[in-house]
Order: C-alpha cells, then sequence, then structure tokens
C-alpha cells in the first residue's frame, strides 16, 4: 500500500484523464506483481501469524489469512479505505452537485483505481455507469415469479444471478482466454453490475411496496441519488444525501467479513462476478452480519411500543436484560475486529443530529448509546459493548419512510461496490484458488497430547502431514 504522504500529493495532483480506467489499473499491476513474488520467493516459509485452537474453535477470529490492498479494518480506527478513515472519505472524496456527500463514482474509483479521485474520476465513473444501464428482460421475469412475500434479499441474490448470462468474464473463460489477463473481462463484469444496482435495488423495492412501478434511471443524476430518485423519494434532498451517506459506509470491510470472504472464496475458483458476490449477499442476508440492520430497527420499534415512547434508561436496562435472558444477542451492537464505536455509526449519528434530530426513534438510538455499552459490558464475555454500523442505519431509513426488511439490501448494494473491487484485484494479481485444510477433532487431539493409538484411522492417514 502507498504511503499516507504520497496519497496527499495524488489527491492535489490533476485529474488522470489521459489512460483509460482500466490502463490505469493494468499500469500499476506489474509494481504489485513483484512485490507479491518476492514476498513468496524471498519469505514463503516464514510464520506471520499463530494459529491456535481457540482460533480454529472460535470462527477463525483474529486469524490473519487474508491479504487485501483495498481496506482494512483496524479495532481501534475503523475502517479504513486505501488508508483513509471515514472521516477522510467523507470529508475529501468528491460531492454529488449542490451536496456535501460523496458521489459514489469516486470512492469506486478511489476502491478499483487505488488513486484519490478528482472530481472529474468521480464524474468519469458515474458517466461509465449511465451508459450501462440496462437490466435484462429475464431479472423482472425472476422477480415476478417469486412469491409476494419472499424477503427482499432473497430476490436481490436471485436478480444478479438472473444478470450471470451477460457475464462477459464468464465467455472469455470459456473461449479460452490467458488466465492473467482475465481481470479485464471481469472489470467489465464489475462496471456492469454495479451500473445497474440502483435500478435493481428500486426495481425490487417497488415491485413490493409501490405495485411494480418502473424503475427508470434519471441520467442527470448520480448513483445514490438515482437509487431514492426511483423509489419515488427523488424530490427530497435529504434523503438523497442520506443515500450517498449510506452508499459510502457499507460499501467495504476489509476481506475477512462473512460476505467478502464468501464472495472471494467463490471468485477464487475463477467463477465470475455475478455468482460469486450473489454468494457473497446470501452470507450479508444472516442476522449476525447485514440482516442486523433489519433487526436492531424491529428491536428498536418494539422497545418503543412496549413503552409507549422513549423508555428511562432503568427500563431500557430491563428490556435488554429481557432480551439477553432469552439467549438473544443485541442487534447492532459488539464486532469481530472493532473495540470502539463504529466510526460508521458516528457518522449516521451526525447525520441525524443535523437533520433529524428531534426524531423520536432517533432519541432512542441515543438513549440506547447511553445504556448498552454497560449492560454488556457487565456480561463479562462481549470483546465489544459499543454500536456498530447498523446501530443506526434502519432507524435513518424508517424516517424516511423505508420498511426494515428492505434495509440490508441497501447494505448490499454498496457492499458490491466493495465486493467487485477486491475480485478485480484478485484476479489482476492472479491469487489462487482458495483450499485450506481442515482437522478433525481426533486429530488435533493427537497434536496436542500425542496418543499411542497410531493405528486409529485418523493417526494412519494424518500423520504424516503437519
Ligand atoms: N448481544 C449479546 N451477546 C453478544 C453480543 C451482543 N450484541 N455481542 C457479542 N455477544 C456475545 C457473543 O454471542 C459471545 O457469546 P458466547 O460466548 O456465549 O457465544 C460473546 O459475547 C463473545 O463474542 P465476541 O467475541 O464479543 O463477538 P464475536 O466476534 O463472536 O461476534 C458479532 C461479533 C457482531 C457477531 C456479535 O457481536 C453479535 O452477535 N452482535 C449482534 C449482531 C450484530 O449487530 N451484527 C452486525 C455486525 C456488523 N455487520 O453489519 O455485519
Ligand atoms: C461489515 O461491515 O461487514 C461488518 O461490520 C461485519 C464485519 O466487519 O465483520
Amino acid at each position: 500500500m502507498n504511503t499516507r504522504a504520497s496519497k496527499a500529493i495524488e489527491t492535489q495532483a490533476k485529474p488522470h484523464l489521459t489512460l483509460s480506467f482500466e490502463e490505469r489499473i493494468a499500469a500499476q499491476l506489474p509494481d504489485w506483481q513483484a512485490r507479491l513474488s518476492r514476498l513468496i520467493t524471498e519469505f514463503g516459509d516464514e510464520p506471520i501469524g499463530e494459529i491456535t485452537v481457540a482460533k480454529v474453535y472460535g470462527g477463525m477470529r483474529g486469524l490473519f489469512a487474508l491479504v487485501t490492498e483495498i481496506s482494512h479494518v483496524d479495532p481501534s480506527l475503523g475502517l479504513l479505505i486505501r488508508g483513509y478513515s471515514v472521516d477522510e472519505l467523507l470529508e475529501k472524496l468528491p460531492k454529488a452537485p449542490g451536496s456535501d456527500f460523496p458521489l459514489l463514482g469516486g470512492l469506486y474509483y478511489l476502491l478499483l483505481v487505488d488513486q484519490f479521485p478528482a472530481p472529474a474520476d468521480a464524474e468519469a465513473v458515474e458517466e461509465i455507469w449511465r451508459a450501462r444501464q440496462g437490466l435484462p428482460g429475464q431479472v423482472m421475469d425472476v422477480l415476478r415469479a417469486m412469491p409476494a412475500d419472499t424477503h427482499p434479499m432473497t430476490l436481490l441474490s436471485q436478480a444478479i444471478l438472473a444478470m450471470q448470462p451477460q457475464s462477459v468474464a464468464a465467455k472469455a473463460y470459456h473461449e479460452g482466454i490467458d488466465r492473467s489477463e482475465y481481470w479485464r473481462p471481469m472489470l467489465e463484469d464489475a462496471l456492469t453490475l454495479t451500473a445497474n444496482l440502483p435500478t435493481l435495488a428500486a426495481t425490487i423495492y417497488n415491485l413490493k411496496y409501490r405495485d411494480g412501478a418502473e424503475a427508470v434511471p434519471d441520467p442527470a443524476l448520480d448513483w445514490s441519488a438515482n437509487f431514492a430518485q426511483m423509489i419515488g423519494k427523488g424530490d427530497d434532498p435529504e434523503y438523497r444525501d442520506l443515500c450517498r451517506l449510506f452508499m459510502t459506509l457499507h460499501s467495504d470491510q476489509e476481506n475477512g467479513n462473512a460476505c467478502a470472504h464468501t464472495s472471494h472464496l467463490v471468485s477464487s475458483t475463477l467463477s465470475d462476478l455475478y455468482l460469486s458476490t450473489s454468494a457473497g449477499l446470501n452470507a450479508l442476508a444472516g442476522p449476525l452480519h447485514g440482516l442486523a440492520s433489519q433487526e436492531t430497527l424491529r428491536w428498536l420499534l418494539t422497545l418503543q411500543t412496549h413503552y409507549g415512547g422513549l423508555p428511562t434508561h432503568e427500563q431500557l436496562r430491563e428490556f435488554a436484560l429481557e432480551t439477553l435472558e432469552k439467549g438473544m444477542v443485541i442487534p447492532g451492537y459488539g464486532h469481530g475486529v472493532l473495540r470502539r464505536t463504529d466510526t460508521r455509526f458516528t457518522a449516521q449519528y451526525r447525520f441525524a443530529e443535523r437533520f433529524l434530530p428531534d426524531d423520536p426513534l432517533f432519541q432512542l438510538v441515543s438513549r440506547v448509546y447511553e445504556v448498552l455499552p454497560e449492560v454488556l459490558g457487565g456480561l463479562g464475555k462481549v470483546k465489544n459493548p459499543y454500536p456498530n454500523v447498523d446501530a443506526i442505519s434502519g432507524s435513518l431509513q424508517h424516517h424516511y419512510g423505508i420498511p426494515a426488511e428492505f434495509c440490508t439490501v441497501l447494505f448490499g448494494i454498496s457492499r458490491l461496490q466493495g465486493l467487485t473491487a477486491h475480485a478485480v484485484w484478485a484476479r489482476a494479481l492472479m491469487l489462487p484458488i482458495e483450499r485450506p485444510r481442515s482437522f478433525t477433532t481426533d486429530r488435533v487431539e493427537e497434536m496436542l497430547t500425542p496418543r499411542t493409538d497410531v493405528n486409529s484411522p485418523e493417526g494412519r492417514s494424518s500423520a504424516s502431514e503437519v
């Protein structure tokens, strides 16, 4: 990764308009390939971490087993995209016209190209997206064929699979492309898929909540504002800005979170982007992951109804303890890596303070924040008793009329920015198919407390492998 000093210089540099988008990535590859090859050749046998029994049985928590240049989650600083914190991104990324919030095109440029975007670069990506808009007809057929009560995340994942027949990467592979060039059609697919996400999400929204109103993008609007416009909220500048903020904040989160890791694994088989990202979304749809944004909103609404408004601190403590006693988690709190309040929570909190300070649900979110860290901390086992991104995201969407069950779709179309960027770079650096090994518990016990029974089937088959 480049140093922060060189990034500051790039920020001030003139727009890089002479090279095409694709060639800007291509120009960076020889250096990266040389760095990786040197590391593997010179240090291939050096350990850089520890695999412990607790990590193997504990969901691989804290096990560094993946590499990505695109983003990193620091336990204290939070999400860093190409080295930039959430606050730096919100301050420095080129803004949508007349808005204080970023154009998603600029963020995608940063994710993919690893150069800080000038305003013209952000606009160029938005333009590339405009030129690629248009959902294949079978997407509507697939969506309409599903029962009306199908969860919107199921529809999103299915709709992306329904787009798969148009994959240029799958076609290129079938026709015999050199593997070192495979990232180029992957980039094509990445741009086409991401270009169509606002329309896809709006189509699902309209099918479920607006009698199937047609979603038609407005070429005058940016990517995020277009989603707002296509669900009938385009006239509300606040909601357009919330979309710009939301899409920026949820776009990436290094490579170890469940949806990124799933998508990365599938893509390592040289599956195309439609197949790999649809798989990633299925992981995001789990309640311990992205569905937590829906679950948090539901939990808050139940809490509000239960006490007929804003509960006292004591009532809130009581309600939280009841949830825990039922053996459930408190959604929106805790994290696998973070050990402080999520910076993405704070950024949304600031939005609420600015635009909806009197919203009753926001006041409840604030009160929960005053009480929950102490309650969860008191359990003595929760490593991070502070709020994550989902502790507030659904409440903000609720303020503008978005149903709880739709919140994870918004998370999904934002996160597809990161998933697609990771996949393009993984293929550009020709990372191999992932194939870790698994142990049996017999084998683990044998390694830790050597047994004399070497004739057991486990002992015979694996004695020489470790
Ligand atoms: N409520 C109740 N218990 C919790 C919570 C919580 N919010 N967070 C952690 N714990 C428990 C956890 O279940 C585990 O208990 P046990 O040993 O009995 O199985 C214990 O505390 C230790 O867990 P941690 O090591 O602190 O957390 P871990 O890395 O395993 O899990 C989460 C991280 C995010 C899955 C967990 O904090 C959680 O379930 N949070 C609520 C769901 C949520 O908000 N998910 C969204 C995450 C962000 N996203 O968008 O994906
Ligand atoms: C995410 O944004 O993916 C979540 O915070 C979960 C994670 O980082 O594990």
